[in-house]
């Protein structure tokens, strides 16, 4: 795409019509929960745009967030949203090696000094000056700190990146910080889950260029439109939890009629994002469609909080009903829980945290 080239030419040429565009901007506008009648300024003001330039810098990392958008289902709008950004750095994606890639990142940010914006993967470790993750033979450190210099915002994609993720898990051996507590003076975008959602990130890289602005964030800075509501919040069994009807076990009869996984460990009630409602691999499945509990993987320490398999809280397990009187306390009990993670949920919005283990944990 020539630099000159508009969103709206580049889609002219591929042929995308106006309409097809518009419905595309209408689908992100929903999902990102925008008041009715923006999705045709965001296709203006989308199709105006020029090209965004993107310096992606990955650090102490598995590469799963590259991997998840790129394996965004294609060939999508969304591909072509992501094709219209410069990618002028990536350490996985790009061509070049050596000193030429180091050259590609410098030029582009003296080309676009102030406007480009920097997306990072991966933690940074602090440890020993630094020392334990090195490109270009400089450290990460020194690295994120001359690129967010002139940026325009910074978008931590994954848990690494966000608060620390797998390598800040304890004992922590090389000191691995999120990217949040290193950039300063800068806005920072975080965007979770290990890995990610592609259509969280693409979105989120979309709203910044058709508005200019940051889009709504919650307190730990992720965008309000993906993570503004549980896993559990939206999640297909729901209904089941209502109504006191867990799974037990991975292979018994409850896990076989699609019942609540919460007794088998799934942490979607205190898990913020929208794998219930986007899902993954355009939208085929998620993790508790495939029976398995949510890891609850895009919310900070994840890891050191393990439990997998342990049910988040004891009010449902210490009144588990017996055969006898299953059904009327089963029921019972999965209202009183559900009243309590609702109460919990209220006290959390009105006083704007999020729920975490802690608090949820302390109020049963
Ligand atoms: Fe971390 Fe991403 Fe998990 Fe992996 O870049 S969030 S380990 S999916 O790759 O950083």
């Amino acid at each position: 795409m020539p630099a000159h080239e508009t969103l709206g030419e580049m889609l002219a040429a591929r042929g995308i019509s106006r309409r097809a565009f518009l419905k595309y901007t209408s689908w992100l506008a929903t999902l990102m929960a925008l008041p009715p009648g923006m999705a045709p300024a965001m296709a203006e003001e989308l199709a105006k745009a020029k090209r965004q330039s993107v310096i992606w810098l990955s650090f102490q990392e598995c590469t799963g967030c590259t991997e998840s958008i790129t394996r965004s289902f294609s060939p999508t709008l969304e591909d072509l949203i992501f094709n219209f950004i410069s990618l002028d750095y990536h350490h996985t994606l790009q061509a070049a090696s050596g000193e030429a890639a180091e050259h590609a990142r410098e030029a582009a940010m003296a080309e676009n000094k102030g406007k480009y914006v920097v997306v990072v993967d991966g933690s940074v470790p602090v440890k020993d000056g630094g020392i334990y993750s090195t490109i270009a033979g400089i450290s990460n450190l020194q690295m994120l700190e001359e690129t967010v210099a002139d940026s325009l915002a910074v978008i931590a994609v994954g848990t690494c990146a966000a608060y620390g993720g797998i390598p800040h898990a304890n004992p922590n051996p090389t000191g691995a910080v999120a990217i949040s507590e290193l950039v300063k003076g800068k806005p920072v975008i975080n965007i979770p889950g290990c890995p990610p959602i592609p259509e969280a990130m693409t979105g989120t890289i979309a709203y910044l260029l058709s508005f200019g602005k940051l889009p709504d964030l919650d307190t730990l800075g992720r965008p309000l439109a993906f993570f503004g509501e549980s896993i559990h919040d939206r999640c297909y069994r729901r209904p089941f939890y209502e109504r006191g009807l867990f799974a037990k076990d991975f292979d018994d009869e409850g896990a076989r009629s699609g019942w609540c996984l919460f007794e088998v460990g799934c942490k979607g009630p205190i898990t913020y994002n929208a794998c219930a409602t986007l899902k993954w691999n355009g939208g085929v499945s998620f993790p508790i469609q495939s029976g398995h509990g949510c890891l609850g993987c895009s919310e900070p320490d994840f890891w050191d909080k393990g439990g997998f398999y342990r049910p988040l809280s004891t009010p449902l397990r210490d009144i588990t009903p017996t055969a006898a009187v299953a059904a009327g306390i089963g029921a019972a009990a999965g209202l009183a829980a559900g009243a309590l993670h609702r109460a919990i949920k209220k006290d959390a919005a009105k006083n704007h945290h999020t729920v975490t283990v802690d608090n949820l944990e302390k109020s049963s």
